[in-house]
């Protein structure tokens, strides 16, 4: 059963090691046809994290802004969302259509992600899904606005998050990472996967 906090329901160990393992397959396949880049930030910083997309459209950024775009950076379309993830989806998000965003974070141990909202996508009813894979990652939940109290929560490797309804608009971010702590990816990192309706 879900763990509901601020809005979000929180799977903790949806995906077992083996559907963990098979699913990070998928992804090696996945990241080889769309390899992963930092995206420049509009004020001209790289990101920390590096990423690549799935799916009809994949998040960018450049000196431009955040957008949607439909093709990877390399010109080539984005590959196909995994099955693999999208029967998550199908699982827990409650939504009648199906996404068409899959965005791959990839955190190296010493990546981070500040606060801030998702408003890149046309509706805001449709929920965000997240999927952990990896080290464990401390995720800090603000409010609709910047400031105030935050709540922080561990991300484990194989959770997963739903964040819809009141929770879709709340600032949140990636502190820190806490490396070694997931046999999955011996190496190291942490990886998450957030699946959008984009148009
Ligand atoms: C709350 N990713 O890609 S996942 C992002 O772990 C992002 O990589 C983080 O924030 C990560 O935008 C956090 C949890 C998450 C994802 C999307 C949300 C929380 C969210 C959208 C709205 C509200
Ligand atoms: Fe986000």
């Amino acid at each position: 059963d879900p763990v509901e906090i601020r809005g979000f329901r929180h799977y903790p160990g949806w995906l077992s090691p083996k559907e963990q393992a098979a699913m990070l397959e998928d992804l090696r396949a996945l990241v080889a046809r769309a390899p992963l880049f930092s995206p420049m930030t509009p004020y001209g910083k790289p990101m920390r994290v590096r990423m690549t997309s799935a799916g009809r459209f994949g998040w960018y950024s450049d000196r431009r802004g955040y957008r949607y775009i439909e093709h990877h950076p390399s010109g080539s379309d984005w590959p196909p969302i995994p099955a693999s993830v999208l029967a998550i989806w199908r699982a827990v998000s409650g939504s009648a259509r199906d996404p068409d965003c899959c965005l791959v974070n990839f955190y190296a141990e010493d990546a981070k992600m500040g606060l801030h909202q998702d408003r890149d996508e046309a509706d805001f009813t449709q929920p965000v899904v997240s999927i952990s894979l990896g080290d464990d990652g401390l995720f800090r939940i603000g409010n609709e606005t910047r400031g105030g109290k935050t709540q922080s929560l561990w991300l484990r490797s194989g959770d997963v998050l739903v964040m819809g309804g009141s929770a879709r608009l709340l600032y949140h971010g990636i502190d820190r990472i806490a490396p070694g702590t997931s046999p999955l990816m011996p190496k190291g990192g942490r990886i998450n996967l957030t699946l959008r309706v984009v148009t």
